[in-house]
């Protein structure tokens, strides 16, 4: 059996390549996704890739990823800096989690130096835009090796 990890994105990322190109990249997420699938398959796990723009149907799914995920990538977006909520859900997730941003959030407005899920992740990758997600992918196929 393939080992399956959820990869959830945050409010506003539906928008990317065109939502402030200069900080989020020019690529859209279905590219993003088409990117991560690949490598999801180069590593030989079975990827689920989401995004809401809905706080509850994020926790909703961190829920599900309990029964039907052996590892967690989430970039909680927005939601990072407000979300009692997610880190509340992650909190129960017993694999390893990896917040993942597309910018590093400490290089920009002081609202957004605080995270919600740093405290409950097993890493943080941010910074690297785009490719941090086939970064977050290589990562995680490595804690899941190790875990085995
Ligand atoms: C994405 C967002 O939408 C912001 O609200 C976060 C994160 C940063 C990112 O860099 O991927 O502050």
């Amino acid at each position: 059996m393939p080992r399956t990890v959820f990869l959830l994105n945050g409010p506003n990322l539906n928008l990317l390549g065109t939502r402030e190109p200069e900080i989020y990249g020019h690529e859209t997420l279905g590219d993003i996704e088409t990117m991560c699938a690949n490598r999801a398959a180069e590593h030989g796990l079975a990827l689920d890739f989401r995004q809401s723009n809905h706080e509850g149907e994020i926790v909703t799914w961190i829920q599900e990823a309990r029964l039907a995920a052996d590892g967690l990538i989430i970039n909680p977006a927005a939601y990072t800096h407000t979300s009692v909520a997610i880190q509340d859900a992650l909190r129960m997730f017993e694999g390893p989690v990896i917040e993942l941003h597309l910018s590093n959030t400490h290089k920009r407005e002081a609202f957004r130096h605080h995270s919600f899920v740093s405290p409950v992740a097993t890493g943080v990758i941010m910074g690297f835009g785009p490719r941090g997600y086939a970064l977050a992918l290589d990562a995680m196929a490595t804690l899941l090796m190790e875990a085995d």
